[in-house]
């Protein structure tokens, strides 16, 4: 049995399964570069191997480093979290032979599913549904014209090596088939090396929702209810619940079993997840799977009630799954925000920094996963995600306003956040309804680009407050009673003595 877990991994994540590792007993060792130094993750894991500079490509991403950082703590397994090394067959494989459990699946698992065009072909055997289109790359420009035509615009052109949006090209008119195709392939050559294309049928009015699914070493498959992730921002997700909002128990059934056949079609070990697009008629295509944890991962453990982590170990320790699929349900609603230390009013350029005050929320239904503390300055070598804010309440329209509480409630200064952004997005009639798709935000410009400026009564308030606050530092003598005659129709109670929470 797995005694020591080495986490390859920093940040929020790092946090996240080292805390699973304590309820199990299991020592936890963290690695960490330069930039890493002072981050929680460090504080928190009972062990920590230094593992390179800090741009991750000498750090993080160095299988070797990762791996004598594993031999020196004696972890018999690895966690990869998600990003780096997550989804890398080489890392997979190379744990395996040095001995060492990695928690998660195979190689040729995460190879086959990692190129999209043997993953749909695989997927087309198992007789799960894929997109309409081809199987077989474009080889030519005068086929790419012949195929298109086949499949009928619009069309996607997207590269197998591909995945978040990159080498993918929409095309509307038979004019634009040959730039297209041109295109996806260039940008598919320098993002992946690879400039591999085929062509997919558009969907209209597309949902991204996906599948959490759960596999043991035993032949047993079952999956854990969707995911919504249709409001993203340039392919990156802001907001996931679950249930989907447009999801019918009919349809969630089929997709369901559809999830599990698409899982086992590759021997999946471990957690992962299928993606799949839907449109307004819930008819659904299987689009790529993720073959690791992912980042929205706790609103599934919310609402269904399991430890994923802890499932995931369970795993790789080679138990069977203890979970029945007929045992499992969804229990009310769960949504998650990802909170970015980005400018929304800047085009949302990172803006790491340190900071400087943080109250998290708390309270009921609420579950804050973060690494950051007062003091911390965020490198800028890692993603700007500082952490993820879950809530849950018996009803959807419940977790919205019990969202909006913790959002009200989550105070950090020193940089800025996304939070003012995900404020409004709960706000937004169309979200509140449920009726949107991946076209959300930018349809919905109008009430997510206005500027919250804080008012003027607001910001007397807090000039007054800061000024008494000053003047109590000053002096000794200065005491709260002090200033009384700041402004006409104020008055001055004093600071408060106790830490104000909402
Ligand atoms: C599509 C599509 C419409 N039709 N494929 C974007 C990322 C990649 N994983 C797949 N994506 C899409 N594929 C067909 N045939 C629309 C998208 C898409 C999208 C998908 C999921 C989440 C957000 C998206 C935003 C824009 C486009």
């Amino acid at each position: 049995m797995i005694k020591k877990i080495l986490i390859a991994n920093r940040g929020e994540i790092a946090i996240r399964v080292m805390r699973s590792c304590r309820e199990m007993g299991i020592k936890s060792v963290a690695v960490f570069s330069e930039a890493d130094r002072t981050s929680m993750h460090v504080r928190f894991a009972d062990e920590a191997y230094f593992i390179g500079p800090a741009v991750a490509a000498e750090s993080y991403l160095v299988i070797d480093n990762i791996i004598d950082a594993a031999k020196k703590s004696g972890a018999d397994a690895i966690h990869p979290g998600y990003g780096f090394l997550s989804e890398n067959a080489e890392f997979s494989d190379r744990c395996k032979k040095e001995g060492i459990i990695f928690i998660g699946p195979s190689s040729y698992a995460i190879n086959t599913m990692g190129d999209k065009i043997t993953a749909r072909k695989k997927m087309q055997t198992a007789s799960v549904p894929v997109v309409p289109g081809t199987t077989k790359p474009i080889s030519n420009l005068k086929e790419a014209i012949k195929t298109v035509k086949e499949v009928g615009l619009p069309v996607m052109i997207k590269a197998s090596a591909g995945g978040g949006g990159k080498g993918m090209r929409m095309v509307e008119k038979e004019e634009d088939i040959v730039s297209s195709v041109t295109a996806a392939k260039s940008e598919a050559m320098a993002s992946f090396g690879n400039d591999e294309v085929y062509v997919e049928k558009y969907i209209n009015s597309p949902h991204h929702i996906e599948f959490q699914i759960l596999c043991d070493n035993h032949g047993n498959g079952i999956h854990l209810f969707e995911r919504e992730c249709s409001v993203q921002r340039r392919h990156q997700k802001i907001v996931e619940e679950t249930p989907s909002p447009i999801m019918t128990d009919e349809v969630r059934e089929e997709m369901g079993k559809h999830a599990v056949a698409a899982a086992m079609a590759v021997n999946y070990s471990g957690a992962g997840t299928i993606e799949f697009i839907v449109d307004d008629n819930l008819n659904y295509y299987f689009l790529e799977m993720n073959t690791r944890l992912q980042v929205e991962h706790p609103i599934t453990e919310r609402v269904v009630g399991v430890d994923l982590v802890k499932e995931q170990i369970r795993i790789a320790n080679n138990l069977p799954l203890e979970l029945k699929q007929e045992n499992l349900t969804q229990n009310g609603h769960a949504i998650e925000v990802r909170i970015y230390a980005e400018d929304p009013d800047n085009n949302f350029m990172p803006n790491p920094g340190t900071i400087k005050h943080i109250t998290e929320p708390l309270g009921l239904g609420v579950r804050h996963d973060g690494y950051v503390y007062e003091g911390y300055e965020i490198p800028m070598y890692y993603d700007p995600m500082i952490s993820k804010l879950i809530v849950w309440a018996p009803s959807r329209e419940e977790a919205i306003d019990r969202m909006k509480r913790a959002l009200y409630a989550y105070k950090i200064t020193g940089i800025k956040t996304s939070i003012p952004f995900l404020h409004k997005i709960m706000d937004v009639p169309d979200f509140k309804n449920g009726r949107y798709n991946t076209h959300f935000i930018q349809d919905n410009a109008k009430y997510l680009n206005k500027k919250v400026e804080p008012n003027n009564k607001i910001k007397d308030v807090a000039a007054i407050a800061a000024f008494v606050n000053y003047l109590s530092t000053l002096d000794e003598n200065v005491n709260d009673s002090s200033a009384t005659a700041l402004k006409s129709n104020w008055k001055n109670f004093g600071r408060k003595k106790s830490l104000n929470r909402f």
